[in-house]
């Protein structure tokens, strides 16, 4: 359960990054640093900053600026990749489509997920076969964020390799069966400037993204540097922003993870209001467990909390299904 704290921790990664490949990564004193400073953060808060990802600013900038070019484009062309059930629920939804709690977001954006090869989980995954639909315009899009998507994955293995140290396990808990393929999803998003949509057919209300937990494994918000929008709840109620700090990513962990330590670490509620007189874009990756994988806690998670188990098992692809399935179907 997330504590009473005020702000959201920077954590600087590099020395977890520079022996991620060593499996006794857990033994070296600086990763031990590294290490304590997750596990604070995740008790704490459930979200930190990361700084020294080995990310460069340029393509984190990069792909927000990109985003931004698609969603100035004629409302027309961008409904060329307009999203669907029959396309894997993959593609451009308009602002109002996404929906939080029974109540439209103002946003809109590209969802993709990652690939699923036809039939490759049966039943389970056929909703969510297709390929992902990227926009011809800008013409480097896809290239740019294809890249992207592979070193957000590489990180995003990493830090979990840390977090499953401060958990105090073995650094690939989070791996094989578990996440050893890990599934992803990608939402571009922008949020348009306060008040400024006044089309009679979107819906008016001030949230571009409601109060939710996301669902997997660990997120990564490649934000705008210069507008204050994301905001995560602590346990008072209270609602504490999450400022853009330039060259990070704003992390935060979901209810898989929540489920496999058994609560020692909780997905905190998070929003989205942009206030601001300006659009705002924001990039955020979601790493999660393989797709079929059936989550439950584990044993020396179950160990550390009295004993008994506090969640049932949960099958990651169910979860997902359901959601866009309920949202868009
Ligand atoms: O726009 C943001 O800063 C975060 C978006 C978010 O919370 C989400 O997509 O789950």
């Amino acid at each position: 359960m997330a504590t009473d704290f005020k702000s959201i921790p920077i954590i600087d990664i590099a020395p977890l990054l520079a022996k991620s490949d060593d499996p006794k990564m857990g033994q070296d004193p600086d990763v031990a640093q590294v290490v304590r400073q997750l596990d604070r953060a995740c008790k704490e808060a459930g979200f930190f900053y990361v700084k020294g990802h080995g990310i460069s600013k340029t393509l984190l900038k990069q792909v927000k600026n990109l985003t931004r070019k698609f969603f100035e484009l004629p409302y027309e062309e961008k409904l060329n990749i307009k999203m669907s059930a029959d396309s894997g629920f993959r593609g451009y939804q308009r602002i109002g489509e996404n929906i939080t709690k029974g109540v439209p977001d103002m946003h809109e954006a590209i969802d993709c997920y990652k690939e699923l090869k036809p039939g490759m989980y049966g039943d389970l995954g056929k909703p969510m076969e297709g390929p992902n639909q990227w926009p011809d315009n800008p013409p480097e899009f896809k290239v740019l964020m294809e890249k992207y998507i592979t070193l957000c994955t590489s990180l995003s293995k990493k830090i979990m390799r840390g977090i499953a140290l401060a958990l105090g396990g073995s650094p690939y808990e989070f791996e094989g069966d578990r996440a050893g393929d890990a599934f992803w999803v990608m939402r571009l998003i922008g949020y348009p400037a306060a008040r400024s949509t006044n089309a009679s057919d979107i819906p008016k209300n001030d949230v571009g993204c409601g109060a939710h937990t996301d669902y997997g494994l660990l997120t990564l918000v490649n934000q705008d540097d210069d507008i204050t929008a994301l905001q995560v709840r602590n346990h008072s109620g209270e609602w504490i922003s999450a400022p853009p700090v330039p060259g990070t990513f704003v992390c935060n962990i979901g209810d898989m993870l929540k489920i496999y330590s058994n609560g020692l670490y909780d997905s905190t509620l998070h929003q989205v209001i942009n206030s601001a007189p300006k659009y705002r874009v924001c990039v955020a990756y979601f790493y999660e467990t393989n797709f079929d994988t059936a989550v439950e806690p584990l044993d020396f998670c179950v160990e550390k909390t009295g004993g008994s188990k506090k969640f049932e098992r949960a099958v990651y692809g169910e979860h997902l299904v359901n959601k866009v399935q309920t949202n868009f179907g």
